[in-house]
Parts: C-alpha cells; structure tokens; sequence
C-alpha cells in the first residue's frame, strides 16, 4: 500500500523525468514577490507559489512542482460563469499528453455491461446534446486554511470555477452498452499516467445512480468553446453537485463494474471520516465504517468583490460575492457586520440553475476604520456553513464562513 508520503515523493521524482508533454509554462514575470495568496495559507506556500501562465490561459497561481496544480487568484471569481482561460487546474500525475481529437476513442465496457463499444468525437457530438451550468470544486479547496495543516497541495479560494459544460448524457453513452443489473458502479480513467510505475493511475467511479442520473455529461464544450488542454480536451466527464475528483479529464474510458473499485485513489484517498459531516449522497458500495468517500460539495460562500483588508471610501459600498452547493440550490445568503451576532439578507442574483455559483450582492454602510463583513450561505434542505473549521486529515469540505476586512478612510 503507498502512504502519502511516498506517493507525493514518487510524483516528485515522476516530474523531474518528465518529458514536456505540454509547453512549460512561461514564469509570470515580476509577480513572484506579489503572488495574490488567499489569507491563511500556511507561510511555506509562499515560496514556492508563482503566478504563471499556461498555454491558453491567463496567469494562475501555481502552488505545486509536481503536476501542474494552480489556482484561480480571487479576480476570476467576480462574475458567476467563469472564463476558461480563469479555470483552475487540478492534476494527480506528470505524464499529460496532448490527446489528438481525431484519433481520439473512448472505450466503453466492463463487467457490468452487456457489450463493448467505442466512441469516437463525432460519435459523441452526434448523440444528444445537454448542457447543464455547474461548479466544479476541488475537494481540497481551502485546504491550505486547515488548522492544524495538513499535507497535500495547499489550496486556498481559488480551486474552483463554474462552466457551461456541454456534451452528451453518460447514461446515453453507457446504453450503447446496456449495464446489467448487478452493475454497481461505473469507473473511470484518463488519458494522463504516473510517470514512474509506483504511482497508480487516477482512476474513478461513481454509483450506477450517479452515473446515470440526467445531469452527468461527458462533455467536450465548455462555455462555447472545447475544452481548454488543462482541463480535459476533447472529453471529460461532469458529474454536478459531486467534488472536481470525479469529473475525469481526457476521458478514455467508461467501465461498468460489479463489484467496488479497488484502486488507490477511491481508497483511501478522497476519504471523509464518518459521521463528520451531512452526507446526503450516500456512495454505498464504497463506505465502511470508518470513512466514506467524499461525495457532494458542502454549501458555500465566496466574498469576491474586496480582499481582505481592502481599502473602501467610507459610505455605501457595495459587497458581492459567490455562492453554490451541490444543487438543491442557495435559498439566501445573509451577511453579518458585528462578528455573527446580527445577521442581514444579501441579495441574491441571476440563477444559472442549481448546480451554478449564485452570486449575491449586500450595500454596507462602512464606517471609518476596518469593517469585518462575514458571508453565510444555506440551501434549499437547510444545510449552512460552519463557524468553525470540521477538521478533518485531508481538509476536504472547508465551509468555514469567510470574515473579510473593508478598511475605509
Ligand atoms: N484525467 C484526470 N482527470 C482529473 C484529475 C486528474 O488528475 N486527471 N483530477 C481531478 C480533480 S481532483 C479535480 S479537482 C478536477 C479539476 O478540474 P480542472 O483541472 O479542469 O480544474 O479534475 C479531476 N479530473
Ligand atoms: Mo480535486
């Protein structure tokens, strides 16, 4: 079995012999000493993040020398639908290849299939099309918050975005093979690898539930455009209302399973303790009674419109920000001024549907000196954020309500 540890160091060593696969990224210039970190990040996160810019994007903080792992900084966030050339990148493994669209296939089978298919672009551009608006969050969003820290890349806001995703339903594509009924979950792999033979692959399942429910694309656009490189092109599966580590980039292949996948990266990585927070989608066939695999994203809040301790005029400012859950959908977003003991209804804006960020808006009346504004969001089946931190050893599911300083003159 691989630790962390070794695991982390083995990707390490993988990305040293790493043949360029893509165009190594061009140093941002002179951002290094200014790298817009979100506040509390542990203070080692310093030195080695870098604003740089990937090819076809716009520069985003990288927070790993391993595989490219860089966020968003909180300037992308100021709108609901965020730009692709804004959209964080989030990798496992070293070896991304530049996957060609025309040769490009995705194999569908399995155990739990009746047959054998293979899907080609056109293939899939030739199914029904849907689309859906959806955030795509990063487990380890904030992960870099955590107190005690904890290991692994040290995100702070920024691993996350929202798209227009579009493709082709995975239920149309698994009835191209029809699922038997003891099919219990269907997995999923990329065209990405370990460099070094001690990594395992990234591969990932979701319930048969998941996989079939109407929401669930492989999609190869996103917001009019295929998929950036970094982000999957030409396919990658969407799984809404579901953390980033199921939406599998460069998808290559569709495998229905009748018994759990057994890999590392279902377990025991991407694990909650149990009992530690409201799970609502239950992945049945992969819990016991220790740890259950993280599933849907908690609801949450982002304020966008000011950093902390951000200089306003005092007077009438306005406060906005983000808000999303897993889809039941944002019911309000109150904000307070006093430290939590008074809370005041935010308004909410454009709904680009359930499983899209929501932004929000609040007119502060800011006083001179510093102005604490904190931001909580509840949903529809009445789950809210937490006052404070639910620790946990990977720092997954961090909804600790924001508290940001406006400092007005
Ligand atoms: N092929 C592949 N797909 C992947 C991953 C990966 O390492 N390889 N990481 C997953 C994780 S953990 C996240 S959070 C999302 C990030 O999506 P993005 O890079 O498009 O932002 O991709 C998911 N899909
Ligand atoms: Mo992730």
């Amino acid at each position: 079995m691989f630790t962390r540890r070794t695991l982390l160091s083995a990707a390490g060593a993988g990305a040293a012999l790493a043949g360029s696969s893509f165009a190594l990224p061009k140093l941002f210039e002179a951002e290094a000493a200014g790298v817009p970190l979100s506040p509390g990040v542990p203070a080692g996160v310093a030195s080695i993040a870098r604003l740089e810019t990937l090819p076809g994007k716009k520069p985003l903080i990288k927070l790993a020398d391993r595989a490219p792992n860089y966020e968003a900084p909180l300037d992308y966030f100021r709108t609901p639908i965020t730009p692709n050339e804004e959209f964080f990148v989030r990798y496992h493994l070293s070896n991304i290849p530049e996957v060609d669209a025309k040769t490009y296939k995705i194999a569908v089978g399995g155990d739990g299939a009746n047959g054998q298919a293979t899907l080609t672009l056109d293939d899939l551009k030739a199914m029904p099309a849907y689309e859906v608006v959806a955030v795509n969050q990063c487990s380890g969003n904030r992960r870099g918050l955590s107190n005690p820290h904890v290991a692994g890349v040290e995100w702070g806001y920024g691993a996350m975005g929202c798209a227009r995703w579009k493709g082709a339903r995975l239920k149309d594509v698994l009835d191209k093979v029809g699922l038997k009924k003891e099919a219990i979950e269907v997995a999923f792999n990329g065209a990405d690898g370990p460099v070094l033979d001690a990594t395992p692959d990234f591969i990932k399942s979701l319930p048969v539930w998941k996989a079939t429910d109407e929401s669930t694309l492989v999609a190869y656009e996103m917001n009019g455009a295929p998929l950036p490189h970094f982000n999957g092109f030409p396919a990658r599966l969407i799984a809404p209302g579901w953390t980033g580590t199921y939406w599998m980039k460069h998808l290559i292949s569709v495998t229905a399973l009748t018994k759990p996948q057994g890999g590392f990266w279902m377990n025991p990585a991407y694990r909650i303790p149990v009992g530690k927070f409201p799970v609502v989608a239950h992945f049945l066939s992969q819990e016991n009674a220790t740890s259950t695999p993280i599933t849907e994203m908690v609801v949450n809040s982002l304020i966008t419109s000011h950093a902390d301790g951000a200089k306003v005029k005092a007077g009438k400012v306005t406060v906005s920000g983000l808000a999303w859950d897993a889809g039941y959908g944002i019911r309000s977003v109150e904000v307070s001024t006093d430290g939590g003991k008074t809370w005041s209804a935010a308004s909410l804006g454009n709904d680009l549907g359930r499983y899209a960020f929501r932004p929000w808006s609040f007119e502060l009346n800011a006083k001179r000196g510093n102005n604490t504004v904190m931001a909580n969001a509840t949903n529809a089946i009445g789950q809210t954020q937490t006052a404070t931190l639910i620790w946990n050893p990977a720092g997954y599911h961090n909804n600790v309500m924001q508290s940001v300083t406006l400092v007005a003159g």
